[in-house]
């Protein structure tokens, strides 16, 4: 039996590290979550734990929060190992080389590789050609292929959400957070669920990256932690999108007002939702839903960010919302290289006539694990030396002649969305230096819009706040890293639209035309190809989703 801490650095639920510890006690092992905001002493109370295994969790730009606590664990607990998941080392094993920290990384999900690697550390055995798991092999960082996805969630055990309420703060607040689902079936341009599609997938037939949790294993879910923690008044569904598979959400309206009963909150995709599903939220109890608008312009959501959220979906569908008595608030990207300042106000304006019901901006971060991310790497536009942190709330990466603007636009996106006159403020506003004056107005705002409108509560929601303020605003020394070789590998199954130069057989150089440069994304913008027909987009009518992965 070993014992594994999950440490992580933002106050929040995780769904991967609840279905982890699940699968690990399910087969022996101990576990347990440290959260460094809510522990007196973080650094202390994981060494008290004495853990076999650190399990740690990173997207991009958290790869290294952790590396200074390790050094100091490592001194204590000369046998402990430590295991790193997540999309960053899904797609970037150069992690690998700060040996002294990290002594394997697990790509795409972790539940069977993990239980693996514990298992073989425990009896002493290599971890070396376990499928999932990245080691150093002379020196290298190397990837093991990867086993099926699992395709039946049903078959996993209830996610451990002990190991999260055992804080107080997290078990006595109003909104519990859930997953239905795993996936998301659009794969927009700036996200890296486009290549998780292609590398979390083992590639064997009929095997499905979007999958859903049954409804009865969803509501006996949920009995079993309200049982447990009965504090809960309400639902969020931290899934892509709750409109995952035709047919599911009336299944759901049917049973979870019985069986469960509590009223939620989740995302949808607005591209893939009609009237029946609406309908079907809201007789299950769907009191708000939260949809990424990203850009006013439609060339730019379109083409550029290849989410089929046309200005007809966008405009339709919160009316039908309106109707059936669910509140909306909007997603919205600030900073993208396929737009100016002007765009990013067009953006602004149109929130204010979808009047959601609150909005939520984030400033555009160029992963490598996505398609606009890489061209933006490949095409010189990211500051990469500049470290802006794990948040996308926070700063821009891109070299841009207006970032001030940008990111003063951010934190006050909300003014110019709501105020009578707010464009115009906001033009004159964003033109100031960047202050903490501008920073605590969007706090105040993302406060108000998920702590009473979206019902979390207030006090609640100003704890969670002041909680994570850190990794909102914080800096580390995380920054971009570099990618090495296999990273690349994987980078270039993505359709970036660039063509391979070639070079001629049998050792001879042959003069070859050179390669014809399709245009890139955000030139794609400008760029009107001759179609045959163009296929009218409409709100999905009775799409099974889940095949469009
Ligand atoms: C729900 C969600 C959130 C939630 C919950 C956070 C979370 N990370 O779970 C909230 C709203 C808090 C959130 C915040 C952010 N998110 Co988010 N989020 C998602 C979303 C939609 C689903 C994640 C999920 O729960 N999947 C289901 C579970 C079961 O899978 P999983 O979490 O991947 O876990 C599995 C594996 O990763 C692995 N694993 C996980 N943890 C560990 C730990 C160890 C030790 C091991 C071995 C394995 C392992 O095994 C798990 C089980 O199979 C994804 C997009 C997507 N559809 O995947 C984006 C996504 C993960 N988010 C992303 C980003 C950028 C963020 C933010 C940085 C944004 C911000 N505000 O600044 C923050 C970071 C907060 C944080 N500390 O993680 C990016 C990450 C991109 C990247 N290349 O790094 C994604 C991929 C979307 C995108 N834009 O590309 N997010
Ligand atoms: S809808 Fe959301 S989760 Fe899905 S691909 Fe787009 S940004 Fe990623």
């Amino acid at each position: 039996m070993a014992r594994v801490a999950f440490i992580v650095t933002t106050c929040h639920e995780f769904e991967g590290m609840k279905v982890l510890s699940s699968v690990l006690k399910q087969h022996g092992h101990q576990t347990d979550c440290f959260i460094s905001g809510l522990e007196r002493n973080f650094l202390q109370a994981v060494e008290d734990w004495k853990p076999d295994v650190i399990g740690i969790y990173a997207t991009t730009g958290q790869e290294t929060w952790s590396f200074p606590y390790i050094e100091r664990w490592r001194k204590k607990l000369p046998h402990l190992k430590t295991l790193m998941g997540g999309p960053h080392p899904s797609f970037d094993i150069e992690i690998l080389r700060e040996a002294e920290y990290i002594d394997a990384t697990i790509k795409a999900e972790g539940e069977y590789a993990m239980l693996d690697v514990i298992n073989a550390w425990e009896a002493n055995r290599s971890i070396d050609d376990i499928p999932n798991v990245a080691v150093l092999k002379d020196g290298e960082p190397f990837q093991n292929p990867i086993r099926p996805a699992i395709q039946d969630l049903d078959s996993l055990p209830f996610p451990d959400v002990d190991i999260f309420y055992k804080y107080g703060f997290l078990a006595h607040k109003r909104v519990m957070q859930v997953h239905a689902s795993r996936g998301c079936q659009n794969s927009c341009t700036y996200c890296s669920v486009g290549l998780m599609k292609k590398e979390w997938v083992s590639g064997g037939k009929n095997e499905r990256f979007n999958r859903v949790k049954s409804v009865d294993y969803l509501c006996e879910e949920m009995n079993d932690i309200t049982a447990r923690y009965p504090h809960f008044r309400m639902v969020n569904f931290g899934d892509a999108a709750l409109n995952m598979k035709h047919g599911w959400l009336e299944e759901f309206a049917e049973k979870w007002p019985k069986q469960v009963g509590l009223p939620f909150a989740c995302n949808v995709n607005i591209n893939y939702l009609n009237e029946d599903d609406i309908e079907n939220m809201s007789r299950a109890g769907c009191a708000s839903v939260q949809f990424g608008l990203e850009s006013g312009s439609e060339d730019v959501r379109t083409k550029v960010y290849g989410k089929g959220y046309t200005d007809e979906i966008v405009y339709s569908i919160p009316k039908l919302l309106r109707k059936h008595k669910i509140t909306y608030r909007t997603n919205n990207i600030m900073g993208s290289p396929a737009e100016t300042l002007d765009d990013m106000f067009d953006t602004v304006q149109a929130n204010r006539e979808l009047k959601p019901e609150g909005c939520t901006v984030l400033i555009y971060r160029p992963f490598r694990s996505t398609q606009l991310g890489r061209e933006d790497f490949e095409e010189g536009r990211v500051d990469i030396g500049k470290d802006i942190g794990p948040s996308i709330q926070h700063d821009s990466q891109m070299k841009r002649e207006d970032l001030r603007e940008v990111v003063n636009l951010q934190k006050l996106f909300n003014l110019a969305v709501y105020l009578p006159y707010g464009i115009p403020l906001v033009k004159k506003l964003v033109k100031f230096p960047r202050n903490p004056v501008y920073d605590w107005s969007l706090l105040a705002f993302l406060w108000y819009q998920h702590a009473v409108v979206s019902g979390y509560g207030m006090f609640d929601d100003f704890k969670l706040g002041v909680l994570n303020l850190g990794q909102i605003f914080g800096r580390s020394s995380g920054g971009t890293h570099l990618y090495g070789e296999q990273t690349n590998a994987f980078l270039d199954t993505l359709d970036t639209g660039g063509e391979a130069a070639f070079v001629g057989d049998g050792g001879l150089l042959e003069e070859k035309p050179a390669p014809r440069k399709k245009p890139t994304l955000v030139e794609r913008r400008h760029f009107q190809p001759k179609r045959k027909t163009a296929k009218k987009q409409t709100p999905a009518d009775g799409k099974d989703v889940a095949q469009a992965s």
